[in-house]
């Protein structure tokens, strides 16, 4: 397929609750949405950014210089017969793995479309249903937090994460466990301790968890390292696995016993399944992250989250967790059992709302080939 044109948006949509992590606060989403369009279909896409450069470096603006300053030139008017070749196209661009999420994800949804498969079948997706979870931010006290818990609890999903940074953390830890001792329970600091704080970070052992994600620095895998081995709980690494190299890193220094894989942090799904590939044969276990992914992004991370390695729940919740209209139809739902269906449709399998989309638009353009 020729990529005729390529079409970039700035959405803006409010949060039903604000999300607060160590590195702050989002009351609203603010994400890059790209379309890619080709005989006729339109593949969709999200390049799932933040308020600003805390979790990522990436912000709306710079991933909205990259798409339509050099990712965009690059692939537009280009023949892409497989995501492959658009990971390609996208190679000489150093980082901006957000930006080239987006685009990435507009062209497996455009070529599944096209080919009658949906993107799980694509990625080699085994499962129909995915385990997922929820996660929860830091509040305001103690006991609104252990409230939210019981109502996402309630719901049915299969576990909770809390977000915890110094002061709010193993005081908080002990009233979550003395009133939900049978939650699969897990926390993540997002990078907000160093190595100095083992002995406190040692403390959490005593809860259960599941796994403490990302305590230390966005990159450094030597002191997670040595953390990991003073610690019983296993380390998850999220924002340290940014690439395929980080992952075998990971594995060879030791500096954690699962990874969180979110394709955006990674630059693509392409990458993503690249680390799939690495993990699954090691036994590592795998879940799929999320940032707060309007239902593009979600459909993506949905498809991503049925190949066979990922044997935890993801952070991959319902549509009415995060807003109070989702931009596709119909909505991500949580079942019953903790999962979540995956779409069997062609490409994302759900379809974009345009009147709603165009709603929360904040602005526009278009890269046209020529
Ligand atoms: O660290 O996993 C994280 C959201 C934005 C950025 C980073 C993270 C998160 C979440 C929310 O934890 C996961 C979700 O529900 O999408
Ligand atoms: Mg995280």
């Amino acid at each position: 397929m020729r990529i005729e044109q390529i079409e970039i948006r700035y959405l803006e949509i409010p949060l039903v609750h604000p999300f607060e992590t160590s590195f702050g606060r989002e009351d609203a989403r603010h994400t890059v949405v790209v379309a890619a369009r080709s005989e006729g279909l339109t593949g969709w896409g999200e390049a799932a950014t933040s308020a600003g450069p805390w979790y990522e470096y990436e912000t709306v603006e710079t991933c909205w210089h990259i798409l339509h300053d050099f990712l965009g030139p690059a692939v537009a008017g280009q023949e892409v017969s497989e995501a492959e070749d658009v990971a390609r196209l996208m190679a000489p661009v150093r980082g901006h793995n957000l930006a080239k999420m987006g685009l990435e994800a507009a062209i497996w949804d455009l070529l599944g479309q096209a080919e009658g498969r949906s993107v799980s079948e694509m990625l080699g997706g085994t499962r129909e249903r995915v385990s997922v979870g929820v996660s929860i931010g830091v509040q305001a006290s103690v006991p609104e937090l252990l409230e939210r818990i019981a109502g996402f609890w309630s719901q049915g999903y299969s576990r909770v994460k809390v977000k915890i940074r110094p002061g709010w953390d193993i005081e908080v830890l002990r009233q979550v466990r003395r009133e939900f001792s049978g939650v699969p329970l897990m926390a993540d600091a997002n990078s907000a301790y160093n190595l100095v704080d083992a002995d406190h970070l040692q403390e959490l052992d005593a809860f259960d968890l599941m796994m403490i994600e990302q305590p230390l620095g966005h990159d450094d895998l030597v002191d997670h390292a040595q953390l990991q081995r003073r610690l019983q709980t296993p380390i998850c690494l999220d924002e340290s696995v940014s690439s395929l190299a980080a992952a075998r890193a990971t594995l060879a220094l030791g500096s954690g016993r699962i990874i969180n894989i979110k394709p955006g942090r990674v630059g693509g799904l392409t990458v993503a399944q690249a680390i799939h590939g690495l993990c699954q044969p090691q036994g590592i276990p795998l879940w799929c992250g999320g940032m707060l992914e309007t239902g593009i992004g979600r459909a993506h991370n949905v498809a991503l989250a049925s190949l066979p390695g990922f044997s935890l729940p993801g952070d991959i919740s319902a549509s009415a967790r995060y807003f109070h209209e989702d931009i596709v139809d119909p909505p991500f739902v949580l079942n019953d059992d903790g999962t979540m269906t995956v779409p069997a449709g062609p490409g994302i399998g759900v379809s974009v709302a345009l009147d709603r989309l165009h709603a929360v638009t904040r602005r526009w353009t278009v890269v046209e080939s020529y």
